[in-house]
């Protein structure tokens, strides 16, 4: 039997910035709540939580001091209880956040269990993800602590069975709860090559990434956990191969249901440095695409995303946020939709909101922003020359509040808001979703198609016009259905052969019927036969 997530769509919720209803300036459970109406109106079957356990948000909940309470700014577990209810009874599935490589150093297993950490006696060279050494000094254990991201995020040693124990617990005790499944952040560093040796360059990646306990401690979670209940799973895989990928998810291995690659999430840049910028060269994005639809087709799942909360709004990134944005958007949405793969849609993204360009450094909130920064600024590097980057690619840009009218802070909060809200929000906003030719629409568009298409989940899928540096064109296809998607992203007409089939969705108001297609700017055009 087909597994239902196959034919899901997921909705990912940053509660600090979706909705503010007690007017602290951050979001609450109790305003996801409130708009799980608008959630279901979009048409999604998945809610996906960003953490909202207790935590002294130094990298926003992604810090865990209490796996089993609520964070106080976010609500109660009463809260919780009820927005999950309220969610089931909307026949919304709900999926959280779990942190599970590192927690807070503030949570009482760092003092109580150190030996459910990483300790040396001297640091080795590896780098943090959020800048500077992986390793800090604890005077209590007069030892140095492993944390690749923040240094207040000590990593867990997974090699101690009794701390994974204490984790398939919890995981558990959320399950029993109800909860639908989880995504699981950056599962894919939790095995480190246990000599820790120095690295080149600093970068640690080769010695964490898809360690040698990996698969063993995946099966185990899954024997122990996950395949008791009717789930769904996703890890969050930094620097995995479609190889990795297979591996994780084919069904036999009994591991993820699917992971999250970032493989297409850094064409943009040069290197390792997501802050250097580069122009995307739309054939290597498609390549990429192209590689992880074949590799996981019938041999494990993909996800498909183009935004979430550490990555910029994708209208802004490889579409166009001016005179295009509604026809960019849409095409953006259609590109990805009609692959093979789970979509995740993040908050925001159905109304095409875009990047924010805040003046100063003091207005933004992100560690990995503000650690990137005071490293270049005390490299010497002049802040006009590190602003491009923050404005390009920063996490704020995905972390201002939901747009929800155009009334004072977007209808976001009644307060002040944590983070400032996009000055975009007059114009794009939640409270225009209804008019015609709108982003959500489109979006409503095509979730509805793949609920209805079969092609959409299984079809296989072919690549067109492979050298075409503006057109990312493709085939989906089954035996009885066919599907061809053709999408301009450039600011250019595009001339190419019209595929057969009748047309099933465009962005632009009239299309014409000639032997040609003439694709206008970031037109989309799908076509259908079955
Ligand atoms: O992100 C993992 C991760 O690799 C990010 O640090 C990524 O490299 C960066 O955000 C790209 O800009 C996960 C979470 O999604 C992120 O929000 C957390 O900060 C991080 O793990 C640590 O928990």
């Amino acid at each position: 039997m087909e597994k239902w997530w196959k034919r899901a769509v997921v909705y990912q919720v940053y509660p600090r910035s979706f909705m503010d209803t007690d007017g602290d300036g951050i979001g609450d459970l109790n305003g996801i709540t409130e708009k799980l109406d608008y959630i279901a109106e979009l048409g999604a079957d998945v809610i996906w939580l960003s953490p909202v356990y207790d935590s002294p948000n130094d990298d926003n909940g992604y810090d865990i001091r209490d796996y089993q309470s609520i964070m106080t700014e976010f609500g109660t577990m009463e809260d919780f209880d009820r927005l999950l209810a309220e969610a089931h009874a909307r026949g919304l599935k709900l999926i959280m956040d779990l942190v599970i490589n590192h927690t807070s150093d503030e949570h009482e297993w760092f003092r109580t269990k150190p030996e459910y950490y990483i300790w040396r006696d001297k640091p080795n060279n590896w780098q943090s993800f959020f800048s500077g050494t992986a390793w800090a000094y604890d005077e209590v254990q007069k030892g140095y602590y492993l944390h690749l991201f923040s240094k207040k995020q000590p990593d867990l040693n997974w090699e101690n069975e009794e701390m994974r124990e204490e984790l398939y617990t919890m995981m558990r005790w959320w399950l029993d709860k109800g909860v639908d499944g989880f995504r699981m952040d950056v599962i894919n560093m939790i095995s480190k090559d246990p000599a820790f040796p120095e690295a080149k360059d600093g970068d640690g990646n080769p010695h964490f990434l898809n360690g040698p306990e990996i698969h063993r401690y995946l099966r185990e979670m899954n024997d122990r956990v996950l395949s008791h209940y009717d789930i769904v799973t996703v890890g969050e895989m930094p620097g995995t191969s479609p190889e990795h990928a297979r591996a994780y998810t084919r069904e036999e291995n009994k591991e993820l249901n699917m992971i999250f690659t970032f493989e297409h999430m850094e064409l943009d840049q040069t290197a390792r440095e997501k802050w250097n910028l580069k122009k995307l060269d739309l054939r290597e994005l498609k390549a990429n695409m192209e590689k992880w639809q074949h590799a996981l087709h019938e041999e494990g799942w993909n996800s498909l995303y183009w935004n979430n909360h550490d990555q910029p709004r994708i209208v802004s990134r490889f579409g166009n946020d001016g005179e295009y944005r509604v026809e960019s958007a849409k095409m953006l949405g259609a590109c990805l939709h009609f692959m093979q793969g789970t979509p995740y849609i993040y908050q925001g993204e159905e109304l095409g909101m875009t990047n924010v360009k805040f003046d100063s450094i003091e207005e933004y909130e992100d560690i990995e922003t503000r650690n990137m920064y005071s490293e270049k600024l005390a490299k010497g590097i002049p802040p006009e020359k590190i602003m491009p980057a923050i404005w390009a690619k920063g996490r704020d840009n995905a972390r201002t509040p939901m747009q929800w009218s155009n009334e004072p802070n977007a209808g976001f909060t009644k307060g002040t808001p944590w983070l400032k809200v996009n000055p975009s929000y007059p114009k794009i906003n939640a409270a225009c979703r209804n008019e015609e030719g709108s982003i959500f629409s489109f979006y409503q568009s095509l979730i509805r198609l793949r609920k209805k298409l079969e092609v959409i989940t299984n079809g296989t899928f072919t690549l067109l016009h492979r050298e075409h540096p503006a057109i990312f064109a493709y085939e989906r296809e089954t035996k009885a259905e066919k599907i061809t998607v053709c999408c301009n992203f450039s600011n250019q007409h595009q001339l190419i052969a019209r595929p057969n089939g009748k047309l099933l969705l465009s962005n632009y108001k009239e299309v014409e019927e000639q032997p040609d297609l003439f694709l206008r700017p970031y037109e989309t055009a799908v076509f259908y036969s079955g």
